[in-house]
């Protein structure tokens, strides 16, 4: 079957990613690409349309005029920036993906990929490679909704036999597009600052270990589940998915291996630090790694390495 994606939300950290790479491999003209936002780039053949997702008429007329076979919701408020506006954030990330899922049983679109996060867990939780399944009391406005919306996904799986795929994704670490309202954005400034001013003042504590994936693992993982057939998935809620756990005191170390100048120094009381502190530090990943082959390729090394130097050349 001819593939024809719509990508909800698409100008974001994940979603401009995603957009280059599902471009590469179903072309352009199968490849929608809609935001809140209008982009600052649109090159030549790519189509972008502008929605906003709570509005569920429009997105109908969107969903209706291109007819796809696959959606990818990726509008969302993140851990930060919803604690600040937590009303918000509740009706964006639980509104926005009822629009969808109830618009996709009813314009009969099977295929759907939306993400969770680590977010889901909470301070009782195990804290180190947590598991799968185990206490989830998370306690972020943003991990509540994305919680509540892995029940849902599961729901309308078994219910409606939509075809929902979900990751929890970690911190993503990226030097494309900068991320924006998350907790573990620190790891992607800490880069920025660290080539521009060989300095970085933390906001996360030098001990708080977070997981944390490469951008380039994160659009492959996400396109592999999205590929994978649908009788070898056996999570219908969202995926663990892990790359590498580290605290800012180790990537710090990292980064002076390559810039031997860089210093990093620490912000007390940011209150990013208690929704840091309430998550994982390391990830199971064992059933992802199981059901569709899920496998990171880079380190905190090789993601040091790749990161400083695609930023030297942006920057
Ligand atoms: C955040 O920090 O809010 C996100 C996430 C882990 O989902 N990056």
């Amino acid at each position: 079957m001819k593939e024809r994606i719509i990508i909800i939300g698409a100008n974001g950290q994940i979603g401009s990613e995603l957009a280059l790479a599902l471009r590469q491999k179903f072309g352009s003209d199968n490849v929608i690409t809609s935001d809140i936002r209008v982009p600052e780039i649109l090159k030549e053949g790519e189509i972008f349309e502008t929605i906003n997702v709570l509005d569920k008429q429009a997105v109908k007329a969107l969903l209706e005029k291109y007819k796809p076979t696959q959606i990818y919701l990726l509008a969302a408020m993140l851990s930060a920036t919803g604690e600040k506006y937590p009303q918000k954030a509740w009706d964006l990330n639980m509104n926005g993906l009822l629009n969808v899922l109830d618009l996709a049983i009813e314009l009969s679109i099977k295929k759907i990929f939306w993400p969770s996060s680590i977010a889901v867990f909470g301070p009782n939780s195990p804290k180190s490679n947590t598991p799968q399944y185990c206490v989830m009391d998370p306690n972020s406005i943003y991990g509540i909704s994305k919680l509540a919306g892995e029940r849902l996904c599961e729901y309308y799986h078994e219910k409606y036999d939509l075809d929902i795929r979900s990751v929890r994704y970690p911190g993503i670490i990226s030097w494309k597009t900068a991320p924006g309202g998350g907790t573990t954005d620190y790891a992607v400034d800490i880069f920025f600052e660290g080539i521009k001013h060989d300095k970085y003042d933390c906001f996360l504590s030098a001990n708080t270990e977070l997981p944390m994936l490469y951008m380039d693992d994160a659009v492959r993982g996400t396109i592999e589940l999205m590929d994978a057939p649908a009788e070898q998935l056996s999570i219908r809620s969202s995926y663990n998915l892990a790359g590498i756990s580290f605290t800012p005191a180790m990537i710090a170390e990292e980064i002076k291996k390559i810039l031997p100048n860089f210093e990093i120094s620490y912000v007390d009381n940011d209150p990013r630090q208690a929704i840091a502190d309430s998550w994982p530090g390391s990830i199971d990943d064992s059933q992802a790694r199981k059901d569709w082959n899920w496998e990171p390729t880079f380190d905190l090394k090789t993601m040091t390495e790749d990161m400083i130097k695609n930023l030297k050349t942006k920057l």
